[in-house]
């Protein structure tokens, strides 16, 4: 079972007309800051956020309580005078938890006595999360041949088509930055990410390494992943044979 939880900034849209047409490097700021201190404020907590919308932000709040949730909320009240809602849904898979995050804030099933934290009561299952940390083999090569924006270009292609093919599964990829994506999955097997990179290969002549961790939360899980990746990364550098998938479990 997965845990997911959205934070959106509320009535966001109204509030950006009322700062008059000089207000982007303003919501630059604002969200870069929001991100900043819901990534800090999960991370103590064991968690990590991801960047899905600078106004909304997506976390694997797996092991966490109402409780933790509220002592955030209250935390984020003394920085930021903008409303922020949560939304908490548990699923088999991370979509079915984003999908019951979503319907209970549409539906206004409030948690507790906050009335800016959504969800249905929350059971307490000891399940595992996936995370894949996904990166370019050789991306400082590539770009030595190609403009910064070409680069950004082929980045945004290969999200788009790691988006589809996860989502397919049940998967939510994240892109993290430089040549990183993670993906938070559940029960994918290695033969399914090898067709994916079969196909990226195919379509754009790119090689990702893939490295899977596996946790009871969401911060250990990216650790883990990280470190296989960088398994994979030292067993090409001493020659050995070629490995694109590595996986570790606490
Ligand atoms: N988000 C994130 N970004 C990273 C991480 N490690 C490196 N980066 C970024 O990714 C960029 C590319 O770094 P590398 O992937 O090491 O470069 P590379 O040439 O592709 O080398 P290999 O991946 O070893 O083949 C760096 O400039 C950083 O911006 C990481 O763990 N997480
Ligand atoms: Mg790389």
């Amino acid at each position: 079972m997965i845990q997911l939880t959205i934070i959106k900034i509320t009535g966001y849209g109204p509030w950006t007309l009322t700062l008059g047409s000089d207000r982007e490097h303003r919501l630059q700021i604002l969200q870069a800051s929001l991100y900043k201190e819901i990534q800090n404020l999960f991370s103590e907590k064991n968690c990590l956020a991801f960047p899905n919308r600078f106004d909304e932000i997506f976390v694997i709040t797996n092991g966490l309580s109402v409780n933790d949730h509220v002592e955030i909320q209250e935390q984020l009240a003394k920085s930021f005078q903008l409303g922020l809602s949560m939304s908490i849904g548990q699923g088999r898979t991370p979509y079915e938890a984003n999908l019951n995050a979503d319907k209970a804030r549409r539906s206004k099933i409030i948690l507790g006595k906050y009335r800016n934290i959504f969800g249905l009561p929350l059971k307490k299952e000891e399940d595992l999360v996936q995370i894949i940390h996904m990166d370019v083999d050789g991306s400082t090569s590539i770009s030595a041949s190609k403009s910064p924006y070409d680069v950004s270009s082929l980045i945004l292609k290969l999200y788009s088509n790691m988006s589809d093919f996860f989502l397919s599964k049940n998967s939510l990829a994240f892109f993290m930055g430089g040549d990183n994506f993670m993906i938070i999955s559940s029960d994918i097997d290695k033969e399914s990410i090898s067709k994916f990179l079969d196909l990226v290969r195919r379509q754009h002549g790119v090689s990702f390494n893939c490295g899977i961790g596996t946790a009871k939360t969401s911060r250990d899980a990216a650790k883990l992943a990280t470190k296989s990746l960088d398994r994979i990364r030292e067993l090409r550098d001493s020659g050995k044979k070629e490995q694109r998938i590595l996986e570790l479990t606490c």
